[in-house]
């Protein structure tokens, strides 16, 4: 199947109606068969009778990395391990990794999610699709790849990295789909331009990029520069990887696979649902998952749902652009601050490259901020009053709108670490 029409464009009340049915079977299966969720369903005073309907989904209890570390590695698997065919680890910032592990079934439910996401942004039978996820425990390349070999188009499996080659055989191959994050897809694009190499002389037509927060800004920046269409898709580890959702050719917010993930929004501070339509911390439930189904599990990541129906037709609920993370939220002198704002400020300005760092640093009792960002190379003036210009401007505008000083660095274009993976964009020094 390429697209499920009956469920993509499902009325409101089927769609509750199969949740509904899915979530309750789900409940029973974790209660029975992994301790922790008894226990914490038991100090709720819940029993499976409880969840009647989706509209219980609120009384469940949540769950979190710490639940699936603490029984790292396979002890949040509900299928003894025979029934295990593939594990993927998300590697995190701190502590051991996250594992996932998955059966037969779940691998094809995987893979029926990311070919749905791939026909939302256009891509059909006949097209070349560069996976430049990286292949491994990441869950990006592999994700990727039986998608589409799910849909029936062919795949170039390069993974990560390797540029000069990713863009030879995006010419010899003729590559019309390129799959990577979307900071590596701007560096391609530097490469591109430093190779004299035309986008207009390659095939791309769509890129499919994920993995981390990316601004509109940026979105333009490398449709600008590759000349093509920049469709979002969002995924994690601990859910199925890509492909819980993305966006169609409307680009208009990320459609999610809701009869598999049912979404909702909390307050990540009262953890209680917000109003419909606020931004908040987004929280799945896993309906069909066999290997590690996840209740109500936070994602930390801040959006917001749209339930209007799209102009492409599907009434898939639509999550917003991720706007940062409840818990990468950089808190500077008390203030909220957000690597995004910080981007979309800099992108904004035509003087500036894509590619910064914020460096977080404590002097005495006083937070500092540095934001080191490229200029381009046009405006990389041997002129100190040009640049001192420049950089009162930066510094003007990031502190108008984040509410803290600012100090800015102008460095030279390509002098950022480029990575073909997740980009690092901050360095907090601190010691709190
Ligand atoms: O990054 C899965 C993935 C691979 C998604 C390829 C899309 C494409 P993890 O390594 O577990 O899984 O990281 C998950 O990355 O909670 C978000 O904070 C962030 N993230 C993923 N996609 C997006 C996106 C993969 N489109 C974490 N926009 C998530 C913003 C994203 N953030």
């Amino acid at each position: 199947m390429i697209w499920n029409e009956k469920i993509e464009c499902a009325s409101r009340d089927f769609m509750n109606e199969i949740q509904s049915e899915r979530l309750i079977s789900t409940v029973k299966r974790v209660y029975h068969n992994i301790p922790y969720y008894r226990k914490k369903m038991q100090e709720k005073g819940l029993t499976p009778d409880d969840i009647k309907s989706v509209a219980d989904l609120h009384k469940l209890p949540f769950t979190t990395k710490t639940d699936l570390r603490d029984s790292y590695p396979f002890g949040s698997f509900t299928v003894p391990m025979s029934e295990i065919v593939r594990v993927h680890a998300s590697s995190g910032t701190t502590g051991r990794p996250t594992v996932v592990g998955y059966t037969r079934n779940d691998i094809a439910m995987w893979s029926e999610n990311v070919t749905r996401a791939l026909c939302m942004a256009g891509v059909h039978q006949n097209d070349m699709v560069q996976i430049a996820y990286g292949y491994g425990l990441f869950t990006g390349g592999l994700g990727l790849h039986y998608g589409t070999e799910n849909l029936g188009a062919s795949v170039i499996p390069i993974s990560g990295g390797n540029t000069k080659k990713q863009i030879q055989l995006m010419q010899d191959f003729g590559s019309s789909v390129l799959c990577c994050t979307p900071s590596y897809a701007l560096y391609i694009a530097d490469v591109l331009e430093e190779m004299k190499i035309s986008p207009d002389s390659l095939n791309m037509r769509v890129g499919i990029f994920g993995a981390e927060p990316w601004s509109e800004n940026m979105r333009k920046e490398i449709e600008a520069k590759l000349h093509i269409k920049a469709i979002d898709i969002y995924g994690l580890s601990e859910i199925v990887g890509p492909g819980v959702s993305c966006e169609c050719e409307e680009q208009a917010g990320m459609h999610v696979n809701e009869d598999h993930f049912i979404p909702e929004i909390i307050n990540p501070e009262t953890l209680e649902p917000v109003e419909p339509g606020e931004v908040g911390e987004l929280v799945f439930s896993t309906i069909t998952k066999e290997g590690i189904p996840l209740l109500r599990y936070r994602t930390r990541d801040l959006t917001r749902l749209i339930y209007d129906k799209c102009k492409c037709g599907r009434t898939l609920v639509r999550m917003e652009k991720c706007k940062g993370r409840s818990d990468d939220m950089l808190i500077i002198r008390g203030v909220n601050v957000f690597p995004s704002q910080i981007e979309s400020i800099l992108l904004e300005m035509s003087e500036t490259e894509p590619h910064y760092l914020l460096i977080i640093d404590r002097e005495g009792t006083l937070d500092t901020l540095k934001v080191q960002v490229e200029v381009q190379e046009q405006f990389f003036s041997d002129e100190i009053k040009e640049l001192q210009n420049l950089t009162k401007k930066i510094k003007h505008n990031l502190e108008s709108t984040l509410g803290i000083s600012v100090t800015v660095q102008l460095v030279e274009p390509k002098t950022i670490e480029r990575t073909a993976g997740k980009a690092k964009r901050v360095i907090d020094n601190r010691q709190i």
